[in-house]
């Protein structure tokens, strides 16, 4: 935790700046005919998820640098993520990872979570390690395996998901799937898609009907011949199979190189079936980089498209769980997931200073260029002291990482957590 006094002695050193920022972009908002305010508080209403597996330290499969101070327990990951809620009040829940998360005293956990003003986003479950006291392995996979006592095993595991965010208040499971095969030949394809579509019936029938089940898709790793969920048209089909509390969720790294993101929403907005988003930056694929570290104008498109599909009352589609899912190999984690919540806002509040009206008539006229510019002009618009604005009337920092760093945090969790704590997570 931070003192409420830090966050504002911070602010009142960036005041001066921030007003004049912030006087000037209302400035050139307005003369467009924009109401700054009104766009302000559609900031302050967004809110991300942060994943418990990304508050430790990411490793490759060639070795993982420890930053220290790691949360070693799922506390202190509620205490870290209400750390990050408190400077910048824009992550207000925590998506938990079972085995590594599971709940032990509950009521105390409940408490935790108020006092951080923190809700439970998701559970999402994990078939893709074995774990020590498991009976049969999923080398071979899980949802789909050859062996119905595995399949079992898997779908067990799931409904105990279900079962441990109950406790805690969550409606919703993620299951992504490393599922897949190696080589070819390995796999009847038919028959192994066949085999997970029933084992996710199972799963989803066992669900409370309030819940919701997101199926996420990845082409390729840890299975890089097949996957058994490779692409959102394969998630799509199967939410279509398990039933109507069934969404497809998009991770951004799981798109292989130049896919358009952007026209995947849309399409998925447009058949109602859009659930969940995980941010991350990608150059190459799964790579979990910082939110908009590499291409925000791709960001800036997928949250056009996001914006166009929320405001326009034909489209019929849930409300989606923001959440980030990065992994951090080389940064401070808390700085990391400051950063994507702001590069996320950022991209956002660009979304919204799209002129919709005027977009639609130059694409009704086939003006591409005019529809091209009205984009570039929302993009290349500095939003940030809007997005600081909004952080600030919350009662978070102006400059959530430079608060971050003035009040030495990483420092002191060394020294309360120890140098080499490690957090459960990949
Ligand atoms: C996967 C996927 C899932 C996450 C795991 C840890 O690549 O993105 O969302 O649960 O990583
Ligand atoms: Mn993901
Ligand atoms: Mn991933």
């Amino acid at each position: 935790m931070i003192a409420h006094e830090q966050i504002q002695y911070h602010n009142q050193a960036q005041a001066p700046e921030h007003e004049t920022r912030l006087q000037f972009i209302e400035g050139v908002l307005e003369r467009k005919g924009f109401n700054p305010r009104q766009i302000i508080e559609q900031i302050r209403a967004f809110q991300i998820a942060i994943p418990s597996w990304a508050l430790g330290t990411g490793g490759t499969r060639f070795g993982r640098f420890s930053i220290g101070g790691e949360p070693r327990s799922l506390e202190e990951k509620i205490e870290d993520v209400g750390l990050i809620h408190q400077l910048n009040r824009s992550a207000n829940s925590i998506s938990l990872h079972i085995p590594w998360d599971i709940p032990k005293d509950v009521p105390a956990l409940k408490q935790l979570l108020t006092q951080h003003g923190l809700t439970i986003d998701s559970v999402n479950s994990n078939t893709f390690q074995d774990q020590k006291d498991q009976i049969h392995s999923y080398k071979y996979g899980s949802l789909c395996h050859t062996e119905n006592a595995v399949r079992q095993q898997a779908i067990e595991h799931n409904i105990q998901c279900v079962e441990h965010g109950k406790q805690l208040d969550a409606k919703v499971l993620t299951v992504w799937l490393a599922d897949g095969s190696n080589f070819p030949g390995q796999h009847h394809l038919r028959k192994a898609y066949q085999r997970t579509a029933e084992s996710l019936a199972d799963i989803y029938s066992a669900m409370p009907p309030d819940w919701t089940m997101l199926i996420e898709y990845k082409p390729y790793e840890p299975n890089f011949y097949s996957m058994i969920i490779p692409d959102w048209g394969t998630s799509y089909a199967l939410c279509q199979y398990v039933g109507k509390n069934a969404q497809v969720l998009v991770d951004l790294g799981h798109h292989l190189p130049n896919t358009n993101i952007e026209q995947i929403v849309g399409r998925l907005m447009h058949f109602g079936r859009l659930g969940g988003f995980h941010f991350n930056g990608s150059m190459y694929g799964d790579d979990d980089l910082t939110t908009g570290s590499i291409k925000p104008f791709q960001l800036f498109l997928i949250f056009n498209e996001l914006v166009d599909g929320m405001n326009d009352p034909a489209v019929k589609n849930p409300d989606i769980a923001w959440m980030i899912d990065a992994s951090h190999n080389t940064k401070d984690p808390i700085e990391d997931l400051l950063q994507s919540v702001n590069g996320i806002l950022a991209a956002y509040a660009r979304a919204l200073l799209v002129d919709r009206a005027a977009l639609s008539q130059a694409q009704e006229e086939n003006d591409v260029v005019q529809a091209e510019e009205l984009l570039r002009d929302a993009f290349l618009t500095d939003v940030r002291p809007l997005v600081a604005e909004a952080m600030r009337l919350d009662g978070g920092a102006i400059d959530p990482l430079a608060a971050y760093r003035a009040a030495h945090i990483r420092a002191s969790l060394i020294e309360k957590r120890g140098k080499f704590s490690t957090a459960t997570g990949l």
